[in-house]
């Protein structure tokens, strides 16, 4: 074993190390405060269900199955219900930011349990098509979602008239997508109708589904632009019906992947310049990077 491996390693460690801490999560994790509300599924009771990563499989029968669109996460181990007058306050791991490389401008990603209507579930499983509709013995109540960054000031984020995001609605969770990747927010209902799960999947284009939110949508009190450029606390409050949450999540910050990306070109670089030269670094390695 050469030694321009391992010291390669290290450094993209040591870099990468340094601007994400060991502990970073993207999603939640810490309950600041749990109301159920008074028209929640109250067997969901439980906070902490909505902490780390959304499922990525749901008990079905004697085993496990993937979460899919067609197959929603729903026991009370994986989801937190919250009904009219209730609310969840969550902090995140890191704190998501409003920058304008987010893809479609979104920063934060909500996944609750509802999934795409099955037109006919007598075909086999792998045939099933939806026409776009969601569930409907499981309607996504009415709420509101606000952000802050220092859990003291929270500002709602109001959903521009052309765009509809709505907690436990649209984009029903595909577990085989990136929990961190939006899903393009201007898709409608419409857009799915005759979609199977390939369908569906192609839409999503490598996300995972989940209600987006944008940071910039934040507005203070008198309707003015917050302008809040990060959040770390986000708050769900149900004005009617209820809905339920799986997991939150913060789209990743560019610059850590950026610089993570360069550690790891740096890497390769030492290696190719160690094969040109046929020789590896030696106990003399003294090629700077
Ligand atoms: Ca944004
Ligand atoms: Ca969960």
């Amino acid at each position: 074993m050469t030694r321009s491996v391992p010291f390669s390693l290290a450094l993209t460690a040591s870099i990468f190390s340094s601007t994400v801490p060991a502990s970073a999560t993207p999603y939640a994790d810490r309950v600041i405060s749990y109301s159920q509300g008074s028209t929640a599924a109250s067997a969901y009771n439980n906070p902490n269900a909505a902490l780390g990563e959304p499922s990525r499989v749901t008990p079905a029968g004697p085993t496990d199955a993937p979460v899919t669109p067609f197959n929603p996460p729903w026991p009370t181990s994986q989801l937190v219900s919250i009904g009219a007058g209730g609310s969840l306050t969550l902090e995140l791991g890191v704190s998501a930011q409003d920058v304008a490389w987010n893809p479609y401008g979104i920063d934060l990603i909500l996944f609750g349990n509802n999934g795409f209507k099955v037109n006919d579930y007598s075909v086999s499983e792998s045939e099933w098509t939806t026409d776009g509709t969601l569930f409907t013995f499981d309607l996504a109540g009415a709420s509101k979602v606000w952000v802050s960054d220092n859990n003291q000031d929270y500002y709602e984020l109001v959903v521009p008239s052309d765009l509809t995001a709505q907690v436990d609605s649209l984009f029903p969770t595909d577990a085989s997508g990136d929990f961190l990747k939006p899903v393009n927010p201007s898709l409608t209902s419409a857009d799915f109708a005759g979609k199977n799960l390939a369908g569906i999947q192609e839409l999503y284009a490598g996300s995972a589904g989940g209600t987006g939110f944008d940071l910039a949508w934040a507005r203070k009190a008198d309707g003015s632009q917050a302008g809040i450029g990060s959040a770390r606390f986000v708050r769900i409050e149900v004005s009617q019906g209820k809905i339920e949450l799986d997991g939150i999540a913060a789209v990743p910050e560019p610059a850590t992947w950026a610089l993570f990306g360069l550690a790891l070109m740096g890497a390769a670089k030492l290696r190719s310049t160690a094969k040109r030269h046929h020789q590896p670094f030696g106990s003399t390695g003294t090629k700077p990077l």
